[in-house]
């Protein structure tokens, strides 16, 4: 296994494989037999270009070809990051193919996030787009490139302008090493715990059987039109079950550049989609503008709702207003992932977040001393599985708080259980802000604030908030004169943070609650804030 992961324990594995979870093929080979069973199908579609599943496997064999030609090695890292479009998946096959492992970035990160992506993994190439809903990631791989000497290839989809263009790297494929299922096939990014955002090492075995399970549970089919209107590169639209579950059932792929409303139920309409993924606070904006939208909708039949706690009364309204079903997805790029079963009553679809995929998901709700809670209670999640990680990637001091001794990953979620089984988020025990699914690291924005030099201490801390349940508010001592938000959001900028970890809100005080202990109070100033 590549080191700085945590492989499973020998007898985990032989249980894994014996029950035919783990199934011995790299992703790659999930392709390759889609390809060979339906060439002629519709894989993957997107703004220009219709891929049928024998060309899909083709561009990636033969990008496979030019990056080793330019000296990418089985095992070194690759950063990635791409929007929706066709290439995103020509270069993870390719990659995938090739044994080397993407770190897959999102759209939305800017240099802060990349540069520490690109240290933490030592990555070898950055692979990014000329241009996308209206930003430039050419100067951006630029001071990348300055401030990570390591990464020795920068290539660009487009107009590569001095770097390599993508589409030029087309060689005629040919034979490469085998990958072994049992190693890393992807790096994926998780929202944080504490600190810096942290690497998850995902296999070839454990992420096929993820995304092969999911499609299952969601009832994917070779007639599955799958939209992605979520960035591809995050989990949930990635393999759960998303694109990846929808190649592993022949189903057809349709990338959406961007989630709002009329961009999506343009490609709805157009392209019979019969499932899609969203976050809760896009289930409201779709919500509103479908009552007054003329597209035609009815191809719809599910519509999976994660990443954030999803409100009853939402729920409710997706059937009567989109004409489909909804499934809720409690999810985790760590792992485990939970949906509500399609035959569940309404009741239970509207008011849980769903059953864990696999019998062999041994989930445990515990107290703040990792004893079993009464039935019904809540407490945090703690989970060990088939597809759940063992550790995070070179992060061994965290690793020992992040996981128990006996490999249960700690999931800083509190949850109940209903006695049919059906969990229940209801809170948090780790510090991150939920921002409608998009995970805010605490402690990295606290750190990077308190390097202002305006700002003496600084808390950043949730506000409730309608539409995205959560929004954050960095409370702060500050030096004369005082920043306002404005100005503070323009210096983290600056600074390259992405837009949407930038805090909501700015509260200055003249001195900070503490807790018995002599911390900060964050539950007393969250309170406090909200109340004004
Ligand atoms: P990440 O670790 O970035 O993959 O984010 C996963 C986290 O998102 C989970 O641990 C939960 O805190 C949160 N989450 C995901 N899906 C849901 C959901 N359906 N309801 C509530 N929280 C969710
Ligand atoms: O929030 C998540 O990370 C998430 C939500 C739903 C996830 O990783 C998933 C489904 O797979």
């Amino acid at each position: 296994m590549l080191e700085g992961c945590t492989d499973w324990p020998d007898d985990f594995v032989r249980h894994y494989r014996q029950q035919g979870y783990w199934q011995g093929l790299p992703l790659g080979d999930l392709l390759r037999e889609q390809a060979r069973l339906t060439p002629d199908a519709e894989a993957l579609v997107d703004a220009t270009r219709r891929w049928r599943y024998a060309e899909l496997d083709l561009h990636a064999d033969r990008l496979a070809s030019s990056l080793a030609t330019l000296g990418i090695a089985p095992g070194e890292r690759v950063l990635v990051q791409l929007p929706n479009i066709a290439e995103f998946f020509s270069l993870l096959f390719a990659l995938l193919r090739l044994g080397a492992v993407p770190v897959l970035a999102l759209p939305a990160h800017r240099e802060h996030e990349l540069r520490h992506l690109a240290q933490l993994s030592q990555a070898v190439a950055y692979v990014t787009v000329d241009e996308h809903l209206g930003f430039d990631y050419r100067p951006l791989a630029r001071t990348l490139r300055q401030q990570v000497p390591e990464l020795r290839h920068v290539l660009v989809v487009g107009n590569a302008e001095e770097f390599v263009a993508l589409q030029a790297c087309m060689t005629s494929p040919r034979p490469l090493p085998p990958v072994a299922s049992r190693d890393v096939a992807v790096l994926l990014l998780s929202g944080g715990t504490t600190g810096l955002p942290k690497l998850i090492p995902r296999t070839h075995d454990d992420y096929a059987c993820n995304a092969r399970l999911a499609a299952r549970a969601c009832g994917f089919d070779a007639y599955t039109r799958y939209l992605a209107a979520l960035p591809v590169a995050h989990n949930f639209p990635l393999a759960s079950p998303g694109a990846l579950g929808v190649f592993s059932v022949g189903g057809t792929l349709v990338l959406c550049p961007e989630p709002s409303p009329d961009t999506a139920f343009e490609l709805i309409e157009r392209e019979r989609i019969t499932h899609t993924a969203l976050i809760p606070p896009l289930v409201q904006l779709w919500l509103e503008v479908a009552q007054w939208s003329d597209n035609d909708l009815s191809s719809l039949q599910w519509l999976q709702v994660g990443g954030a706690r999803l409100k009853a009364e939402i729920a409710a309204r997706i059937r009567p207003v989109l004409g489909c079903g909804l499934q809720q997805v409690y999810g985790m790029a760590e792992g485990l992932l939970c949906f509500t079963p399609l035959e569940d009553p309404q009741a239970r679809v509207f008011e849980t977040q769903g059953l864990p995929l696999t019998a062999d998901d041994e989930v445990r709700i515990v107290d703040a001393d990792d004893q079993p809670v009464a039935p019904g209670a809540v407490g945090e999640l703690l989970v060990r599985g088939p597809y759940t990680i063992r550790g995070y990637y070179r992060a061994e001091e965290h690793n020992a708080r992040a996981f128990t001794a006996d490999g249960f990953y700690r999931s800083g979620d509190l949850v109940r259980r209903l006695p049919e089984g059906h969990l229940i988020v209801e809170g948090r025990s780790k510090d991150v802000i939920n921002r409608g699914g998009e995970k805010i690291p605490v402690e990295d924005i606290e750190n990077l604030l308190l390097s202002h030099p305006q700002i003496r201490d600084v808390a950043l801390v949730a506000l409730p908030d309608e539409l995205l349940g959560e929004r954050s508010c960095a409370c702060v001592l500050v030096r004369e004169p005082q920043p306002d938000l404005a100005s503070l959001n323009a210096w983290l900028r600056e600074r390259g943070l992405a837009a949407y970890k930038l805090p909501d809100r700015l509260q200055v005080f003249a001195q900070f609650p503490l807790t018995r202990l002599g911390k900060v109070n964050r539950k007393a100033l969250a309170e406090h804030v909200a109340a004004l």
